[in-house]
């Protein structure tokens, strides 16, 4: 049986009426499998469906613990808020025996969120304007959990963001022998960890508070309102867990600030937008600035440079590891993946001055 075939025997789980369903698979993740899912009837549940990948996940309740917990308090928040328009957070939907889950035969772990409808999601950043609605998104969402205890949140996935230990295990897998072949590119990408060793431990040697994090924050885990433009969700909670808010802001500038798209085909052409940084960091401290300590800010251009060659590091390592976590559409993505990530981290580096005098002047 392929995955579209399981996912329809399982979406039925999470519908109290056995009718039609169509299943498809939805969205551009690496790690899980997503799928939206629709019951036949005209204005019928829409859902999105998600078999969680346990080689990356060991203990998927855990995941939806945290999610129960976020929920709840973000919820509580926007009951005692004004606001007209505020930020959204997908639901869990039940299975229709009352679980927030299920287990299928394999052992695997489906769960199934609300789906959140007239939005949209891009991969590539269109404008400043669109700029500043993905840093209003990741400012409130910060702000709606900056009262959330981070001790009261699982950590779903240890070590994540922690780039010394991502550093420790390339060095494993090149102790290892390299399996691949050694071409220019990859030579040129070991030099260029290599050249950057202590980069990697800046932000864990720093006495930074420990915050509730997204994660993930990514352009693709924006949702925007289809007909106004406007940032309306904030999708993908799995890594929600205690951090430091500068994996969040350095993941989101990673992300957003690369106008070539993390698939870029020629590296050469990546590049470190700051109009782009300008737009996000000014709505984001709009939102989020006012609890953000000054040891905080410092460290924000130290985010920044190491969150794109974090990625590129873990993309790299996952090459000579055999493209077992980052799904690939061919063998060598992983190595072009991490290419892209370090031309990304160059650019930043060559823009240093800049950036922090934009930081200043935002934060
Ligand atoms: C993975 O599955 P997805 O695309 O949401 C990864 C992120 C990376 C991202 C790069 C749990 O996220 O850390 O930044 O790919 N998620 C995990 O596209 O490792
Ligand atoms: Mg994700």
């Amino acid at each position: 049986m392929d995955s579209n075939e399981i996912a329809d025997r399982i979406a039925r789980e999470f519908v109290s009426e056995h009718n039609h369903l169509s299943v498809e698979p939805l969205g551009e993740g690496l790690i899980n499998d997503t799928f939206l899912v629709a019951t036949a009837q005209p204005g019928g549940a829409r859902f999105v469906l998600q078999r969680i990948n346990r080689r990356v996940f060991p203990e998927p309740r855990l995941i939806m613990e945290n999610l129960r917990v976020l929920l709840n308090h973000v919820r509580e928040r926007q009951a005692g808020s004004d606001r007209i328009r505020d930020l959204r957070l997908p639901d869990i939907r039940p299975t229709s025996a009352g679980s927030g889950f299920w287990v299928d035969d394999e052992g695997d772990f489906w769960r199934a969120l609300s789906f959140i409808p007239e939005t949209r999601s891009h991969s590539v950043l269109r404008d400043a304007a669109q700029a500043e609605e993905v840093g209003y998104a990741l400012g409130r969402f910060h702000a709606l959990t900056s009262d959330l205890d981070p001790g009261s949140l699982h950590d779903t996935l240890p070590g994540f963001h922690i780039a010394p230990q991502h550093l420790a295990r390339f060095d494993r897998a090149v102790a290892d022998g390299i399996k691949v072949s050694e071409t220019a590119e990859l030579r040129f990408a070991l030099n260029f960890v290599d050249a950057r060793r202590p980069v990697f431990a800046v932000l864990e040697g720093a006495k930074l508070p420990l915050r509730v994090i997204h994660g993930d924050p990514k352009l693709n885990n924006v949702l925007f309102d289809a007909n106004s433009g406007r940032a309306a969700a904030l999708i993908d909670l799995d890594t929600v867990k205690p951090g430091l808010v500068h994996y969040d802001l350095g993941d989101c500038l990673r992300s957003c600030c690369n106008r070539s798209g993390e698939t870029a085909e020629c590296a050469a052409n990546v590049r470190f937008d700051l109009d782009i940084c300008r737009a996000i960091l000014q709505a984001y401290f709009a939102e989020a600035g006012a609890f953000l300590t000054d040891i905080e800010r410092y460290y924000l251009y130290d985010a920044i440079r190491l969150l794109p060659l974090e990625l590129g590091l873990r993309f790299l390592t996952d090459h000579l590891e055999g493209d077992r976590y980052f799904k690939v559409e061919y063998p060598g993505q992983n190595l072009q993946r991490a290419l892209v990530q370090f031309r990304l981290a160059e650019s930043v580096e060559s823009q240093e001055k800049l950036i922090r005098q934009l930081v200043y002047e935002s934060a």
